[in-house]
């Protein structure tokens, strides 16, 4: 598409225009751990995290409608529809780590809701909570409370975000448990159609996205390993590196093994062969 307009870049993810009311977002083979991307690739990543998604947007659908209008036969690039997005990234854990751990530690509470006392690292939440964060350009997102959120979108677009997050959250992390994968937290975005009408938009439930967590190895009390990105962390622990860019080159088993694991999660969670995929990427869509 080499006429289509540059209109966004995420970390591995690009954005093009493909007309007024369509986008094309063509996921990269880049990784990127400790939030800096590496030199290396990882072949077919993007393609895995494209048929997740496409498969996730068909499956819930009923919860809330979708910008995905179709998927290109590379495997790598949706074709979406363009909205108005809304500024908030909106996610939800089911259990407690990474910098809602940290709040819990600091304060007892994330995004202003109360925790009960005595969680663990990792622990399960009683029930899957919904906490906002801003949209940082340069860094971190920053989590916010639902009263700043409020302030950002409007007190109603807000409850129905939250209303529809935990949906979303509640259907794929059930889906996922049954088959080996617990999905601890995960991050949308959505947009507003023409009509006012809410739709996800960015990706769904893909590893990038969410923290993918063995369920076979689950133990609360400590950090879990990623279940994609772990053998690129260990690796890059073992060199010491200290994870300032630019990030360390991956040896052949390290590239492999990764690769393998992605595979595995979309073949876990589509229970479709990831060669009908490379074949036909619109079969996670039926
Ligand atoms: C967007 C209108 O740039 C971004 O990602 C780069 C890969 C984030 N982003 C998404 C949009 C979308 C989507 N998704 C959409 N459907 N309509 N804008 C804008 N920035």
């Amino acid at each position: 598409m080499p006429e289509a307009a540059h209109v966004g870049s995420g970390k591995v993810r690009e954005l093009y225009a493909l007309d007024d009311e369509r986008l094309l977002l063509v996921a990269s083979d880049r990784i990127s751990t400790f939030d800096v991307v590496l030199p290396t690739e990882i072949p077919d990543k993007g393609r895995v995290l494209t048929g997740l998604s496409g498969f996730w947007f068909a499956r819930t659908r009923s919860i809330v409608p979708n910008h995905l209008l179709g998927l290109q036969a590379d495997g790598r690039s949706t074709e979406c529809r363009r909205l108005e997005m809304i500024p908030l990234e909106c996610v939800v854990r089911g259990y407690i780590t990474g910098s809602g751990w940290k709040d819990y530690r600091a304060t007892g509470a994330t995004s202003g809701h109360r925790l009960p006392t005595g969680l663990r690292e990792s622990d399960r939440l009683p029930e899957p909570i919904f906490t906002p964060s801003t949209k940082a350009d340069e860094g971190h997102d920053e989590n916010i409370d639902l009263g700043q959120a409020g302030e950002l979108v409007g007190a109603e677009r807000l409850q129905e975000v939250e209303r529809v997050s935990l949906e979303l959250y509640r259907y794929a992390s059930e889906h996922a448990l049954a088959r080996g994968i617990i999905i601890a937290d995960t991050k949308f975005e959505f947009g507003v159609d023409g009509d006012g009408r809410l739709v996800l938009a960015d990706e769904a439930f893909t590893p990038d996205s969410s923290r993918f967590w063995p369920a076979a190895d689950y133990e609360p009390g400590r950090t879990q390993p990623s279940f994609d990105k772990q053998f690129v962390r260990d690796y890059c622990e073992s060199l010491g590196w200290d994870k300032t860019p630019p990030g360390p080159e991956l040896p052949d088993e390290v590239v492999t093994g990764t690769r393998a694991r992605y595979v595995e999660a979309f073949e876990r969670l589509t229970e479709i062969p990831f060669d009908r995929y490379l074949d036909d990427p619109e079969v996670v869509l039926a």
